[in-house]
């Protein structure tokens, strides 16, 4: 496997924190052990975690006001792979990617997927794009894709899907997300059940074109651009779909993509219970579908979606492995940073949950000890972590700290000065 960035200078880095992390280490585990945990177990556990890297989040984002482009920016799959490496060899928690076509379309697909294995990357689910035209496309998906009421459009969108499966088959991936933005921005725009019959219709199709060991993710949002109505607007909406077209379909969990307030642990509790909960897309917001770092705003919020995983990790057992990406738009920060960190905070909350006793959760719910169930969540979130994530990725011959090890690698001057400058763009960007 290539190293991008150079093996002694990791090493060198690891070497200037190795007394500071050992100590550390060894407090937290002298508290575990008291809690009768172990934390070389949750450091091993640690290391199990993984969560693939989008590719366009490489890039800068931008917002539907403007795009102000970062240095060295990818310019092509190839480099966004490049970037990908660097997250996945500091981080070791990211091995792979999953990529958007036709964003990332390759004109030879074998040398794709022999570029990402020589750098240590495989590919995840693929993503299919038909919310926006691309460049000398015959139909436009202005007035909706899979949805169409234009049985021209619709085929288009089928197609593209299935071209999808098939360059995502020959790179090696074994799942399709199907995000569409369809939907209604006045009240009469669409008749609301005839667009979802028509978007089955399509599904249908493309649920045909799956190899067997393939899945397709429904993935729904709550808004934009359909500002009225979105098609596939909601979970209820996404189970329906994910349970009429077969046992291959199965639901995404966008953590932007829901109603304020909504309670998304429940969400996943019951998808995993009724065994459609595919996969995530792991982000952060405030308002609405921000997409700022993952565990930036609401980091209780992200451990209670893991509580939720860990409960249903015990239920089912190994067969219980939904699909795990991050998905943010990385404005003013510098998205290699953003990546790294964002992976770590996820794997963050994947090990608090496992400091959770679960037989002595069930306890105090049985027994209505409702004070000291709600303690023993707090207890496990309120637990500082991080030596424990450090050792993990040290072992694996990571970084004990990935962006301090960035920083001094000088990556980004060394890309910035072999990927030309982007110019600012006044519309939307890549979210
Ligand atoms: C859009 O809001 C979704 O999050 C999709 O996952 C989308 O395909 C991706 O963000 C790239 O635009
Ligand atoms: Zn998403
Ligand atoms: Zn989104
Ligand atoms: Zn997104």
């Amino acid at each position: 496997m290539t190293s991008v960035i150079d093996a002694g200078l990791v090493a060198d880095q690891n070497a200037k924190l190795d007394a500071q992390l050992q100590a550390d280490y060894e407090g937290l585990g002298g508290m575990l052990t008291r809690r009768g945990l172990d934390i070389d177990k949750l450091t091993a556990l640690a290391q199990t975690f993984a969560v693939a890297v989008p590719s366009w989040g490489a890039g800068t984002g931008g917002t539907r006001f403007a795009r102000f482009p970062g240095r060295g920016e990818p310019r092509n799959v190839f480099e966004k792979l490049e970037d990908c490496a660097v997250i996945h060899q500091l981080t070791r928690a990211t091995p792979s990617v999953s990529p958007h076509f036709p964003w990332d379309k390759p004109t030879d697909a074998s040398e794709l997927r022999e570029t990402a294995k020589a750098l240590g990357l495989a590919f995840d689910a693929v993503n299919s794009n038909t919310f926006q035209d691309q460049q000398g496309q015959e139909q436009s998906y202005k007035f909706g894709s899979l949805t169409s009421t234009s049985a021209a459009v619709r085929a288009q969108a089928v197609a593209h899907n299935i071209e999808c499966i098939e360059i995502g088959r020959a790179i090696g991936s074994q799942a399709l997300t199907v995000w569409v933005g369809d939907g209604a921005n006045f009240p009469g725009q669409h008749n609301l059940r005839g667009a979802l019959e028509r978007y089955l219709d399509s599904m249908r199709e493309i649920y045909a074109a799956l190899p067997s060991d393939w899945n397709v993710f429904i993935e729904h949002k709550l808004f934009e651009p359909a500002f009225y109505a979105t098609t596939i607007a909601d979970w209820g909406t996404s189970f329906a779909c994910a349970t009429e077209l077969g046992p291959k379909a199965k639901c995404l969990v966008d953590l932007g993509h829901h109603a304020p307030n909504t309670n998304i642990e429940m969400i996943v509790a019951r998808l995993a219970q009724f065994g459609k909960l595919g996969g995530f897309h792991f982000n952060d917001s405030k308002y609405g579908d921000d997409d700022l770092d993952s565990g930036s705003i609401n980091p209780f919020q992200l451990f209670l979606v893991f509580n939720e995983l860990a409960d249903a990790a015990r239920r089912e057992g190994e067969a219980f492995k939904p699909a795990y990406m991050l998905d943010q738009s990385h404005n003013v920060t510098d998205p290699i940073e953003s990546l790294m960190s964002s992976a770590a905070e996820v794997q963050r909350a994947f090990v608090q949950s496992a400091l959770v006793d679960r037989a002595v959760l069930t306890g105090l719910q049985e027994q209505n000890d409702v004070l000291e169930a709600a303690q023993t969540l707090k207890r496990a979130f309120r637990t500082d972590v991080s030596p424990i994530l450090a050792m993990a990725r040290v072992r694996a011959g990571g970084a004990a700290d990935p962006v301090a090890c960035y920083r001094a690698s000088g990556y980004r001057d060394r890309v910035a000065g072999l990927r030309p400058a982007k110019a600012g763009a006044s519309g939307s960007g890549i979210v």
